[in-house]
């Protein structure tokens, strides 16, 4: 009985080195010292031993038992250490590798354009204002001293919703919503999109955008029209922008100016790309009618303004030398992505 015992140990203990898995050590567990194990199945022959013999015997299979549970803890506790350290090393990253950089979007050049126009204006004090895109005849026109039989009306330039109802054709339908709405003094710029119906060329788009800037308090001058215009025109073209304001008309304000920009490329001489005149048409403006700031409340024996409106398309194109306005609305990366 001493001999199977001593043998069950080495057995075991041979057995237990081998074992590699958790499931296997779990089925030596039971094959050594499970109820119808071997260890036990010795125990159960122990009634047969003399009373000298048993206590022996049964401190020595006691002592076997403690001997391969102790092995058993063992040898789990170092494949759990081992298959740990091994998950470690499956899962181990380097951090120095070089990493994947996300392709780098980037503002598109009209958004860019806006966000500098708004930011000089934002310097000189001006607020930025929204309107809506569909607006009432009475904001888009009829406040703007432009009555039913004006050219400026007509069915070919304007989408209708219906009769009372269009399609804003310039956001000053916003300035004439804040001049009603705010009392002088009144500095604002309102950006957004306006609609004509024009056939899409290269310089002509049914839709595009617009920037109207509008100020009106006391002494209010063509001289800071000027200045004003002339500040824009310095941060958007660099300090070297000349502007020269050319008479012309519109019926909201008196008197009426195109503002042009001295062509780069000759200086004010006349040369191909300025067709000879010297300047380029950039903008138009004026001194806001006394019947429009009548009209909205605000006297005009007190108060005068002026006002202009941008092509946002037109200012960015001759930023970035952009020759097809198209280009800007089809979003095609390799257009965009050299901005
Ligand atoms: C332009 C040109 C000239 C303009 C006028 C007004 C208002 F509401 F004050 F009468 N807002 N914007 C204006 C003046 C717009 O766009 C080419």
């Amino acid at each position: 009985m001493r001999e199977q015992l001593e043998n069950i140990k080495k057995l075991a203990a041979e057995e237990l080195a081998k074992c590699s898995d958790l499931k296997v050590m779990e089925e030596l567990r039971i094959k050594f010292l499970g109820k119808k194990g071997e260890l036990t199945s010795i125990l159960k022959q122990m009634g047969g031993l003399s009373a000298e013999e048993r206590p022996v015997i049964g401190q020595l299979a006691n002592s076997v038992r403690a001997d391969i549970e102790k092995k058993l803890t063992e040898r789990a506790e170092a494949l759990k250490a081992e298959a740990a350290k091994m998950k470690m090393a499956a899962e181990t990253i380097d951090v120095t590798l070089p990493g994947k950089t996300p392709p780098h979007g980037r503002l598109h050049p009209l958004t860019a354009t806006l966000e500098e126009v708004k930011e000089v204006f934002l310097g000189m004090g001006f607020d930025v204002v929204e309107g809506p895109e569909v607006e009432t005849d009475h904001y888009c026109f009829e406040a703007l001293n432009t009555p039913k039989h004006h050219p400026a009306r007509d069915t070919q330039d304007t989408f209708y919703i219906n009769e009372n109802v269009v399609l804003r054709t310039q956001t000053s339908s916003v300035q004439i919503r804040t001049m009603e709405k705010r009392k002088p003094p009144i500095r604002i710029i309102s950006p957004g999109r306006v609609y004509r119906s024009d056939t899409v060329d290269a310089t002509h788009s049914p839709i595009f955008n617009q920037i109207e800037g509008l100020v009106v308090d006391k002494g209010i001058t063509l001289g800071d029209l000027y200045g004003t215009l002339e500040i824009l025109m310095k941060k958007l073209y660099g300090e070297k922008a000349q502007i020269r304001l050319r008479p012309h008309h519109f019926p909201y304000t008196e008197p009426s100016a195109e503002v042009d920009l001295m062509c780069f490329n000759c200086g004010g001489k006349g040369c191909s790309m300025c067709k000879g005149d010297g300047y380029v048409e950039l903008l138009g403006s004026g001194m806001v009618h006394p019947k429009v700031l009548a009209g909205c409340g605000i006297d005009p024996e007190v108060y005068s303004g002026f006002a202009f409106g941008i092509g946002l398309e037109r200012i960015t194109m001759g930023r970035y030398n952009i020759n097809d306005m198209r280009l800007l609305y089809e979003n095609d990366v390799r257009f965009l992505n050299q901005f």
